[in-house]
């Protein structure tokens, strides 16, 4: 009956994919609700890594229904790919994937569109991923979008051919020098949307309505992170769609007072791929060490990830804006060996000392005020009970759950499925 919600309360990265496919065995259904593929979900088990984008992280197993919801953006051609790989794995995902009918599709004009703005911002830039989704959320926005139910209209390339050309003209605008093939990636689009229309596209919002009446249980898988939210992220160096609590309503069609539990997943350190503010950002051995042991790069891009320590003034912030109910906390394996672990608690901002997320947190606005605990040196990536955890780690979470005012009920301890504490 109950529709809870997974969610990353970062700059994204923090291990969503893996604790959806550890949760998935309590669930009848998985479902996206924001983003595309600029997310990138990795799961790892039985020696093998997997790395998703859009379709949610519950397909590796035998019964859930994985939902691609309403409020993703859906690029064919990339989609193909995430087909293309579970078919090495003989996955039969086609009884058990569904595509909302209202979820917009990324064109390559839009990605064309990614790169020309970005390009034209100089300096400035965001480090989009250059997926195409600022420019397909903006076409949602501005109602001239192409959606998956679309593709069931007999004019739906018409109506590609006029959107597109009304691209190119935007493309021109920017004058971005950026050289593209169009043919060759309109050929490579229009393969991939004969393989998307081979899957059941529904209307996704009376499926779940459905679903719950019969009291199946469903779990809404966030992207990215809360600080990258379009409205409540360190804007504009956010994403284009409301990765926060709220965005699982609009993203599905969920009432809110459907939503019983909100998993909120964090690092026990702090990370960000692209631009934009970070307080806590290290430059130092300490950030290598996080990047190095935690093998931070993205899983899109390849980028390496900027690391730094716990925000807790961001984290409660991001509790706070979500209604977490539970924490979960991921990668506390990568600091053991740290003599000091530092937690950022609050900034000092113009003179005075603040424990809020103020408007701007531009490094020349916050400085960090950190808390210092004493490190932990045991290796933690072999232990499978909480009664294993190292007294230092205990003080850490402790510490966290009563800054939090909230419970840390499950601590990863290392990529794998079974590298996973549940408290
Ligand atoms: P976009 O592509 O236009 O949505 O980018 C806007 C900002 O959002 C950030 N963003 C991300 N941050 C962390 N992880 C993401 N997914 C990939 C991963 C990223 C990768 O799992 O590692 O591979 O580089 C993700 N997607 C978007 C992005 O960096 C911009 O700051
Ligand atoms: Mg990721």
């Amino acid at each position: 009956m109950a529709v809870n919600l997974l969610l990353g309360l970062q700059w994204g990265d923090e291990g969503k994919g893996k604790i959806v496919d550890v949760l998935t065995k309590d669930y009848n259904i998985i479902a996206r609700f924001q983003g595309g593929p600029n997310a990138g979900h990795t799961l790892e088990f039985d020696g093998i890594k997997h790395v998703l984008h859009t379709i949610p992280s519950g397909i590796f197993h035998d019964k859930a229904i994985n939902l691609v919801g309403n409020g993703v953006v859906i690029d064919p051609v990339i989609f193909k790919k995430e087909l293309d790989n579970l078919d090495k794995f003989n996955l039969d995902y086609k009884s058990k994937l569904l595509i909302s009918r209202k979820a917009h599709l990324i064109l390559p004009t839009h990605r064309i569109l990614d790169a020309a703005s970005e390009a034209s911002k100089g300096k400035a830039k965001i480090g989009s991923t250059l997926k195409g989704i600022g420019p397909t959320y903006m076409d949602k926005t501005g109602r001239n979008g192409i959606r998956v139910g679309d593709l069931e209209l007999n004019d739906w390339k018409e109506r590609y051919r006029a959107l597109a050309n009304k691209h190119e003209a935007m493309i021109d605008f920017y004058d971005s020098k950026i050289e593209y093939n169009l043919e060759e990636l309109e050929n490579e689009f229009f393969e991939a949307v004969k393989v998307l229309k081979t899957l059941t596209f529904i209307d996704s919002e009376e499926y779940l309505h459905q679903a719950q009446k019969e009291g199946k249980t469903i779990l809404a898988e966030g992207a990215q992170g809360s600080l990258l939210d379009i409205d409540f992220g360190t804007y504009p160096f956010v994403t284009s769609s409301n990765t926060t609590a709220a965005g699982a309503c609009t993203g599905l069609g969920i009432a809110p007072n459907k939503i019983k539990d909100v998993f909120g997943i964090f690092k026990a350190y702090t990370t960000r791929v692209g631009s934009g503010p970070f307080p806590t950002e290290l430059f130092d051995k300490d950030g290598e060490t996080m990047a190095q042991v935690g093998h931070e790069f993205g899983a899109t891009t390849g980028r390496p990830r900027r690391c730094g320590w716990l925000d807790l003034v961001a984290l409660k912030y991001a509790v706070h804006v979500n209604g977490v109910t539970k924490l979960m906390m991921m990668k506390g394996d990568v600091l053991s060996g740290f003599d000091t672990l530092k937690i950022c608690t609050a900034y000092k901002y113009q003179g005075k000392t603040i424990t809020h997320l103020p408007y701007n947190i531009e490094p020349e606005n916050v400085t960090p005020i950190y808390t210092e605990m004493k490190g932990w040196s045991e290796d933690l990536t072999g232990m499978t009970d909480p009664s294993q955890l190292p007294k230092e780690l205990n003080e850490y979470i402790s510490f966290l759950e009563k800054e939090l005012e909230t419970p840390i009920t499950i601590v990863s301890v290392g990529p794998d499925r079974t590298q996973t504490i549940h408290r």
